[in-house]
Order: structure tokens, then C-alpha cells, then sequence
């Protein structure tokens, strides 16, 4: 796709949608996407890019997990997470899960009160790193005002404690606009992780699933 269009889809809906992509060599193909609109980024010791597929021992809520995988930002621990992802699918989860989902938080904002937007402008919450990572974490607001938009920060299965009152609202109004993304082999999906949440719903061939997807950043 032109990067061009990919960038105005991003702009405008916080997603960007390309299918047919060969597979031939997905992670060069992945890699010229994401950097015809974007700067690749890498973090930690991670590949560029990386493999999301089931692993043994792995947290159900994590990129080698099989679990759900309830909306969240990527990398929320991060001072300034990534602002692209970028998924390329290689293979499904043939028992039907595993099915991408992704929720704009502008709209969940907007879905709120206004007290409750408020708060979620300006109270704090502390954005734990999982534990295998051992980075001290994140604390900040789960929305930020920037210069003309908001941006958002949400990862509510590592929070600790009861999630605040206005917190859990946001959460259920980005569940109840969430949508899921209709990916096959060879398709890419990108999402702008400052404005979109996304997630997963349980890959329902656990551990022996064949679903694999690749991930890779862009700022
Ligand atoms: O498995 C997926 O589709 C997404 C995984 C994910 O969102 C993550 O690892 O952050
Ligand atoms: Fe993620």
C-alpha cells in the first residue's frame, strides 16, 4: 500500500489495513512497511522483528501466551511507548481464536463523564513492567493532552490494587467499542498505540496452536 494512504488511514481512524502481503520473506516484507511510513524501533534485547506465537511457560496475557489479551497500549511501562505496531499474520489459530481487537480510546473517552475525564487526564497511575522485564515502570495519567490530541496509556492486568473508579469506566466504554479485525495470512494490520488499544481473544488451540503472527515497532 502507499505509504501515504497507510499514514492518512492512521491519521484519520488510528488504523491501517494491507492485505495480500507476500510471505515469501514476511519479516523483510514487514520491515519495508513499517519503514516506508515510520522509524523501525526495537526495545530491550528484542528483535526488530518479533515472533508472536504460543510458547510453554509463557503468561496467558503475553505475546507467547494463549490467553485473552485484554485491551492494553504495548508497552505501557515505557516512558514513551512505541508510537506504531505493526502485525503481520502468518498463520491463524485454526481452532477460531486468537482474533485481533482493537478499540480507539478517543471514542472511550468521549464515552465517559466529564468528571471522569477529568480524572483520567489527571490522575497518576503507576504502569508496572511485567515481571520477567525488569524495568522500574511507568507512572503517568491514561490520558495525556498533547499539543491538538490526547493520547493513551492502559494496561489494566499488570495494575495493582483496585483499579480506580473513572479507570475501570474508561475500560468498559473501550470494551464496548471494541471491534475485531477480520486478518488473514498475509495480511498487516498497524495501529497507532497512542491512540488505539488492542487485544486478543483466547487462541483456543492453546499451546499446540499454529497461529503466528509478526510484531514490529515504528516511531
Ligand atoms: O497475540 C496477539 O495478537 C497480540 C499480542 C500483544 O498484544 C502483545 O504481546 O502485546
Ligand atoms: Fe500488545
Amino acid at each position: 500500500m502507499d505509504p501515504k494512504r497507510i499514514t492518512a488511514q492512521l491519521k484519520e481512524r488510528g488504523w491501517a489495513y494491507i492485505e495480500g502481503v507476500s510471505l515469501e520473506e514476511p519479516d523483510k516484507a514487514l520491515e519495508e512497511i513499517v519503514s516506508s511510513f515510520s522509524k523501525p524501533v526495537k526495545h530491550l534485547d528484542q528483535p526488530l522483528v518479533m515472533d508472536l506465537k504460543p510458547a510453554l511457560g509463557a503468561q496467558p496475557a503475553s505475546y507467547a501466551g494463549t490467553g485473552e489479551f485484554d485491551l492494553h497500549t504495548d508497552l505501557s511501562w515505557f516512558e514513551k511507548p512505541p508510537k506504531y505496531i505493526a502485525m503481520l499474520c502468518i498463520t491463524h489459530d485454526s481452532a477460531g481464536g486468537g482474533i485481533p481487537i482493537i478499540s480507539d480510546g478517543r471514542q472511550a473517552l468521549q464515552a465517559v463523564s466529564e468528571k471522569e475525564a477529568r480524572v483520567l487526564k489527571k490522575l497518576r497511575i503507576h504502569f508496572p513492567a511485567p515481571s520477567h522485564v525488569k524495568l522500574a515502570g511507568h507512572t503517568g495519567p491514561v490520558a495525556t493532552q498533547e499539543r491538538g490530541s490526547v493520547s493513551f496509556r492502559f494496561r489494566a492486568d499488570l495494575l495493582k490494587g483496585k483499579m480506580p473508579a473513572a479507570v475501570a469506566r474508561f475500560f468498559e466504554a473501550a470494551k464496548n467499542n471494541s471491534f475485531t479485525l477480520d486478518v488473514k495470512p498475509g495480511s498487516v494490520f498497524i495501529i497507532d498505540n497512542h491512540r488505539m488499544l488492542h487485544g486478543r481473544t483466547e487462541i483456543l488451540g492453546g499451546l499446540e496452536s499454529e497461529r503466528h503472527f509478526k510484531r514490529m515497532y515504528g516511531n
